[in-house]
């Protein structure tokens, strides 16, 4: 008997979920825009980040909680390279990412890119994919022309997004300029 009272609180909290849901979903179906999400795992009780701005970058928003970052310093750096890879060469650690790396979208269409990780990134549109513009991070890279100077690049921060209209038919490819194998790519048929 004492299970019972329980259950038409679950019986609201199963309707909102599912009410959250159907919201996401019609909200996702309204939007015209293909959407690319930049990520990362830093850990923000990890103090090894301070030196280098904190983590996350910027405030959650407000009644967010899905931020959960689970990467130490140590474990960036680690990753950094292989030992199975020649020398110098840059694997990065795999959740410092762009997902979907890759889409395809029609001519005329904005992608939204936004940033969920506890970092600041770019996602810059380059010629050819190369380093950015800190050198530790490049290992044997030649850093990419496109990132070079960058007073000249836009940087999104937790919670922000940068919009890409005006894509040409074609492949582009992008990058972060600062964690360069965090790369994507956008096909405009
Ligand atoms: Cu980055």
């Amino acid at each position: 008997m004492m299970r019972l009272k329980w259950v038409p609180l679950l019986a609201v909290v199963l309707g909102m979920g599912g009410w959250v849901v159907t919201t996401t979903l019609q909200a996702q179906a309204r939007s015209s825009d293909a959407n690319i999400t930049m990520m990362d795992n830093c850990a923000d009780d990890d103090p090894a980040y301070d030196p280098f701005g904190g983590c996350p970058e910027g405030a959650p928003f407000p009644g967010s909680n899905s931020y959960t970052g689970d990467v130490s310093v140590a474990e960036f750096f680690a990753l950094l390279f292989s030992p199975l890879a020649e020398p110098g060469h840059v694997i990065g650690h795999p959740s410092w990412r762009n997902e979907p790396s890759y889409i395809s979208i029609r001519a005329g269409r904005h992608v939204r890119v936004t940033n969920r990780g506890g970092r600041v990134h770019t996602f810059t549109k380059v010629e050819t994919f190369g380093g950015g513009f800190v050198p530790p991070l490049n290992g044997t890279m030649l850093p990419a022309p496109e990132c070079v100077n960058p007073a000249g690049l836009e940087f999104v921060r937790y919670g922000g997004s940068q919009t890409l209209t005006g894509l040409e038919a074609g492949l582009h490819q992008f990058q972060c300029c600062i964690h360069p194998w965090m790369r994507g790519a956008i096909r405009v048929n």
